[in-house]
């Protein structure tokens, strides 16, 4: 991992007009890497640009992302960039097909630099740092910024990084919570950051219209298998109804009920189009689960997308999750 950052490092060094993005649907790492990354590039007086999607941003203002160089209006970017040569340089991004661009955008570049922690990971850049064994992709841009700038890393850049990892980590809760973890973040404390603020942003609370979606979705709990799956679901008259379509942490209640091994969200996106998200607790693979929908992730926590009816997908994947437990 070091050998490869200091690689990237190097190519950095020698060019001067980066592109840097994170996923659709994007979340607290993809953000928070992104933002933190950027940041340093800056810092190290490199032409940087960044795209953030609107849609997501909300949660995280407190990161302050108002920056010319972060782009929110993709037509916008598309113009500023079309006469230019940029690297691109993915982050949280499992494969081509997530990264958060206009293809015309991804297309355009020089070249990719994929920097990504899932460990099924198609490896489609130029250049691949996977660190499938790093709970977040913002602890491997804190090897980044430790590398470049040294341990005394600015709120500007620390702040994000942890976002990325307090998020991925599930504030600490998760499985892929390792001392490494806690050592940045012990780090990232000592020089400022408020780990109390980032973890009451984005788990201690919600909006009104959110508890009432929550409400409405965990109405229509199930469980099979002897309770070993458990599955709820969010229609698009749901949505309507709460005025809202923010589902974060919704999969975690289907998850987190005493004996489940795999509990999974079923979000009806279209009418046809129905967003699986799946978690496991302790020896479900569900990322194969979700590979059997053209899907991927990480062994707990994964995620597909499926062209059918929410009845018919609820079917087909509750009957496909029982192999599993
Ligand atoms: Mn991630």
């Amino acid at each position: 991992m070091q050998k490869k950052i200091k690689e990237i490092i190097k190519l950095i060094n020698k060019n001067d007009n980066f592109l840097i993005v994170g996923h659709v649907g994007s979340d607290g790492d993809s953000i928070g890497s992104v933002t933190a990354f950027t940041r340093l590039l800056r810092i190290k007086n490199k032409k940087v640009r960044a795209y953030l999607n609107r849609d997501t941003l909300a949660p995280f203002s407190f990161l302050e992302t108002e920056g010319e160089e972060f782009y929110t209006d993709s037509k916008k970017l598309k113009k500023d960039l079309a006469a230019e040569n940029y690297i691109l340089i993915t982050l949280d991004s499992g494969n081509l097909e997530r990264v958060d661009l206009e293809a015309e955008i991804t297309a355009g570049a020089e070249f990719i630099i994929n920097i990504d922690h899932h460990a099924d990971n198609s490896h489609f850049g130029k250049i691949n740092l996977v660190g499938s064994d790093r709970a977040a992709v913002g602890e491997i841009i804190y090897n980044f910024a430790v590398e470049m700038i040294g341990i005394d890393i600015p709120m500007q850049v620390a702040e994000p990084l942890a976002t990325a990892i307090i998020t991925d980590t599930g504030a600490l809760r998760y499985e892929n919570t390792t001392s490494r973890v806690l050592r940045i973040l012990a780090d990232l404390m000592d020089v400022g950051v408020d780990i109390y603020k980032i973890n009451k942003k984005i788990f201690g609370s919600i909006s009104y219209k959110a508890l009432i979606l929550k409400g409405l979705a965990l109405a229509t709990l199930e469980r099979s298998a002897n309770g070993k799956i458990a599955w709820l679901y969010v229609s698009r008259q749901m949505m309507h109804e709460a005025e809202t379509d923010y589902t974060e942490g919704l999969v975690s209640m289907a998850r987190d009920i005493e004996d489940v091994e795999i509990g999974i969200l079923f979000t009806e996106e279209e009418e046809a189009e129905i967003k699986v998200s799946l978690r496991s607790n302790f020896y479900a693979e569900v990322n194969e689960l979700a590979a059997e929908f053209n899907g991927g992730g990480h062994p707990r926590a994964a995620g597909a997308t499926v062209e059918k009816t929410l009845e018919e997908t609820i079917n087909l994947v509750v009957e496909a999750a029982k192999k599993y437990v």
